[in-house]
């Protein structure tokens, strides 16, 4: 590093050539956790180098939000990783593109496309809610104890797909299944062995991890290029009617400008394959992930899911469904929920940021091209911020009243901020509500006689993943003698 004169550089681990800091990183703990336990030696913002990548990590959110919200511009950039660039064609998408009026257009184009389509209309209320029938009607025809993971993600998946190409599946459908297994390759595989994206050139070099990528993403790529021709061959741009068709009518626009080709802006089929892979596998991935960690927690906390549950007798009771509008009086469920998020943060270090020019962080300098990993772990157990960070409380997120409170610290952000900001979080959360409220009013859930209670710690991936559980979920009494379907 160039240090101009008096410039102030974060505390940095020690460094040996070549390998970077990689012997002093390499324990068995989980990156998050490392990171978090690291600020005992090194105070809360401190910097590595990965190979030849200066990283700097933040702990806190003060730097967090000078990061996300004062400098979101300056800190908007992305690095470009060996396995995300297998992912998204050399970043094509939006997820993982570097700060671009390409990307800028793409989630002008995705935002646009989700609240015609999705949040705030009826349509995705109605959508969300068919899932959670259909998801509460298979729940009672399955022998217990229930792996409810592929339920759970078939549901997701199902809102997902009717925002992106209008379908869905039902139960033992060949292409769901194909799907489920190409999107667990991805999840195991991409940004795991950061060991690969340090060194580039391993990748010339036979690596187990980076075939189950190509081979699970070639299978992916080949399910969206069929929706692609289904859009193309049905499209009619008087009548849009999800995610892609919308995007295939930008397409269409701009040929037919012949000032812009679609290559100039960004809108090959490349892009829109990316954007849509992008968009599919975030719905999918995120929610499913929430709605298992948001169960796992009611297993451990018994107490929390019967408050929830007299909550919603008394609110919504057994006459009707939930619906969203009950998230106005629904308070204490929007709370477990928010603690869900806190204490499991579903991207617990964010996607890496890179700083675009020269700039800095608090006192410290930070030069043009560093990695900014910002772990959310570390803010949202704070112990400055939070009582007993580890212990699972909804109760944090409401005032004396019982009443939502938005923000008890500012040491929270599961969605991010600033102009990075998640894409999907209105989505999400209204999928995280309508989901838990109907299997709630329907059923108890418990951990089947004889089990252990299921694993709190987690799989880091590139979302922080659930172990396999088993559930046992009891029809409420109330709902013994009603016919579920109506
Ligand atoms: C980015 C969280 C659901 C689409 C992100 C980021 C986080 C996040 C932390 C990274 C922000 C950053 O790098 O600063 C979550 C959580 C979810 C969720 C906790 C569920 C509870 C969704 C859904 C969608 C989605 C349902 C799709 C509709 C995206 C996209 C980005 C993103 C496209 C990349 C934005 C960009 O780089 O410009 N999300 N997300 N997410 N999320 Fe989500
Ligand atoms: C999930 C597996 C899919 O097959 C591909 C995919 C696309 C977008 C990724 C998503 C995966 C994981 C979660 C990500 C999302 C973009 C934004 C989101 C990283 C890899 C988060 C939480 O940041």
């Amino acid at each position: 590093l160039r240090s101009p004169g008096s410039a102030k550089y974060p505390k940095s681990l020690p460094s040996l050539p070549v390998i970077g800091s990689l012997l002093h990183l390499g324990n068995h703990l989980p990156p998050h956790i490392l990171f978090c336990n690291l600020q005992k030696k090194y105070g809360s913002l401190y910097s590595f180098m990965m190979g030849s990548h200066y990283v700097v990590v933040v702990n806190n959110h003060e730097d967090a939000r000078e990061v996300l919200l004062k400098k979101g511009k300056t800190f908007a950039g992305r690095p470009r990783t060996v396995t995300t660039d297998i992912l998204t064609r050399d970043a094509k998408d939006i997820a993982f593109a570097d700060y671009s009026p390409t990307w800028k257009f793409h989630r002008k184009l995705v935002h646009s496309a989700l609240s015609m389509f999705g949040e705030g209309t009826v349509a995705i209320e109605q959508i969300i809610s068919r899932e959670a029938a259909s998801l509460c009607q298979t729940l009672t025809s399955q022998t217990l104890p229930l792996d409810v993971a592929p339920d759970l993600t078939r549901a997701v998946t199902n809102v997902v797909c009717a925002l992106c190409f209008n379908t869905r599946y039902s139960r033992g459908d060949e292409e769901f299944k194909t799907m489920l297994s190409y999107s667990k390759g991805i999840v195991d595989t991409v940004a795991k062995d950061s060991l690969v994206d340090i060194f580039p050139w391993l990748q010339i070099f036979p690596n187990k991890d980076l075939d189950v990528l190509r081979q699970s993403v070639a299978t992916r790529d080949q399910l969206l290029e069929k929706k692609l021709k289904e859009h193309e061959a049905a499209f009619c741009s008087e009548s849009v009617k999800d995610l892609l068709d919308a995007l295939l009518k930008a397409k269409l626009s701009v040929e037919n400008n012949n000032s812009n080709t679609s290559h100039d802006v960004g809108l090959t089929e490349d892009h829109i394959l990316m954007t849509v892979g992008d968009i599919f596998g975030a719905g999918v991935e995120t929610t499913s992930t929430v709605l298992r960690w948001a169960i796992v927690y009611l297993l451990h906390y018994p107490e929390v899911q019967k408050k929830i549950q007299e909550e919603l007798d008394m609110g919504v009771g057994f006459g009707r469904h939930p619906q969203l509008s009950d998230r106005k009086i629904l308070h204490y469920l929007e709370a477990t929920i928010a603690e869900v998020l806190r204490i499991r943060p579903v991207s617990p270090l964010l996607i890496p940021h890179v700083a675009m020019k020269d700039t800095s962080i608090g006192e410290y300098t930070i030069p043009k091209e560093a990695r900014v990993v910002i772990n959310l772990w570390s803010l949202h157990h704070d112990e400055k911020e939070w009582l007993n960070p580890e212990d699972f409380k909804p109760d944090r997120f409401l005032d004396e009243n019982g009443h939502r409170l938005y923000s008890p610290s500012q040491s929270y952000l599961p969605f991010g901020a600033g102009i990075r900001v998640c894409l999907g979080e209105a989505l999400a959360k209204m999928e995280i509500f309508l989901f838990l409220s109907w299997i709630l009013q329907r059923f108890t859930l418990e951990v089947p006689e004889g089990d252990p209670l299921p694993n709190l710690e987690g799989k880091f991936g590139v979302v922080l993943q659930v172990k396999p559980f088993k559930v046992n979920a009891k029809l409420r009494d109330a709902w013994k003698n009603i016919d579920i379907t109506s």
